[in-house]
């Protein structure tokens, strides 16, 4: 019999008949975007749930990025992280600003605070990090530099969904925080974005420049875009969120599964679990050293051999691509960690689908091997 396929990671669905009231409403009211009921609903039900008190929706997180920036008016550089996906440092070109590519803590993977400082130049504006796999970024040292010399802090914060530190939300650091909802997300809409604003004044800019910059029915105050999350999405999440807890503990259980499996495999190492607050267990990273039998690649594909569907996430480096190889800080002797994670790490499937024998699957194909 044919091996069931198992991925990254696939997306949390609630029973289909739950679905079915909200298209209803939305059938009955026939308002299906604009900020209609669902999309007021899901803004408060989301600020209650993160503990965040401003929050605007977006139709995905990659228009929140571009907007985040327009909204604070950043232009020239900005100082970010090459470890992540492509969109981070799409959404600083597609604002006409240049990236600043800064090395990670090859332990936490975020951006190293230590190596800041000598990359700002006189044209740096902001500082862009992300919360890698969800993992909180060393918020207090980015936060130091950035009023020291007067920057803004937008938080990539696309993997962060639900993580908390000691203080609370890790969302309410930076000037803004981004988050993502694609249905590879821990709390997915299908498409879907979201930014954490301060105060309710920035909040009322940001829902202006996602709908055009359209202030009234005769006035435009800005190039703003489309960037509206429409009713389904929005009905979907209300929905998803009902879910959301049952969903983090399934999470939390597999990722238990793989580190009791994979401890001693020499060669196999689990990337650092966050501690001191709440984690989200959106990726289970582990990076194949040397020590291990086979190389990363060659791992990767062996588990697809075995219908496993393991990511590299994040490989190639943002740097790598062609739009930002010819940049000063792209060059691979700026960025030695983040080269080194990048060479090494897999993804293995995290999803709360995944049972125990599903794991032990992925980790026999990796004991076998070593
Ligand atoms: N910043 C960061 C740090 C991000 O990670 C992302 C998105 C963004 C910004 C931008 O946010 P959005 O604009 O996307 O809201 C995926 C996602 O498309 C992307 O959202 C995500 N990061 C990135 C890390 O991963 P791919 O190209 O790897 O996805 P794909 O289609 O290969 O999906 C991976 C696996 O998931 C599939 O093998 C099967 C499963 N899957 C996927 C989809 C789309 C499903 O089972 N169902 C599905 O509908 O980029």
């Amino acid at each position: 019999m044919a091996e069931k396929k198992l991925f990254v990671t696939q997306p949390n669905l609630p029973p289909l008949d739950e679905f079915i009231p909200y298209l209803e409403d939305i059938w009955q009211s026939r308002v299906l975007t604009n900020g209609g009921p669902m999309h007021q609903r899901l803004e408060q039900s989301l600020c209650e749930y993160l503990g965040v008190d401003h929050l605007a929706l977006f139709n995905n997180g990659t228009i929140a990025l571009l907007v985040a920036l327009q909204a604070l008016r950043i232009t020239g550089e900005v100082i970010t992280t090459p470890y992540s996906f492509v969109a981070t440092a799409h959404s600083l070109l597609w604002r006409g600003i240049k990236p600043v590519f800064v090395d990670i803590d090859p332990l936490s993977m975020n951006l190293d605070p230590a190596l800041i400082e000598a990359a700002i130049t006189p044209h740096t504006t902001a500082i862009m990090p992300v919360h890698c796999y969800g993992n909180p970024c060393d918020v207090e040292q980015i936060q130091r530099i950035a009023d020291t010399y007067n920057l803004r802090v937008i938080y990539d914060a696309a993997h962060a969904f639900g993580v908390r530190d000691a203080g609370g939300s890790v969302l309410r650091h930076g000037d803004l925080s981004v988050l993502s909802f694609h249905a590879t997300k821990v709390f997915n809409t299908f498409e879907g974005g979201a930014i954490i604003c301060p105060d309710a004044q920035t909040k009322q800019r940001i829902d202006q420049l996602k709908n055009f910059g359209i202030t009234d029915e005769v006035s435009v105050v800005a190039p703003g875009i489309n960037g509206k999350m429409n009713e389904i999405s929005a009905a979907f999440g209300l929905l998803q969120l009902e879910y959301i807890e049952q969903s983090m503990a399934a999470r939390r259980q597999i990722d238990t599964w793989y580190r009791v499996g994979l401890a001693g495999i020499p060669g196999i190492r689990c990337a650092q679990v966050f501690a001191g607050g709440k984690a989200n267990y959106s990726y289970f990273p582990v990076l194949v050293d040397p020590q291990y039998s086979l190389k990363r690649d060659e791992l990767y594909a062996l588990l697809k051999s075995n219908e496993i569907y393991a990511r590299r996430y994040f490989f190639p480096l943002i740097s790598e691509f062609s739009m930002y190889q010819g940049m000063p800080s792209a060059h691979r002797g700026n960025l030695p960690h983040a080269t080194q994670v990048s060479a090494r790490v897999l993804c293995l499937p995290i999803y709360p689908d995944l049972t125990e024998a599903d794991v032990e699957r992925v980790v026999e194909v990796i004991r076998r091997a070593a």
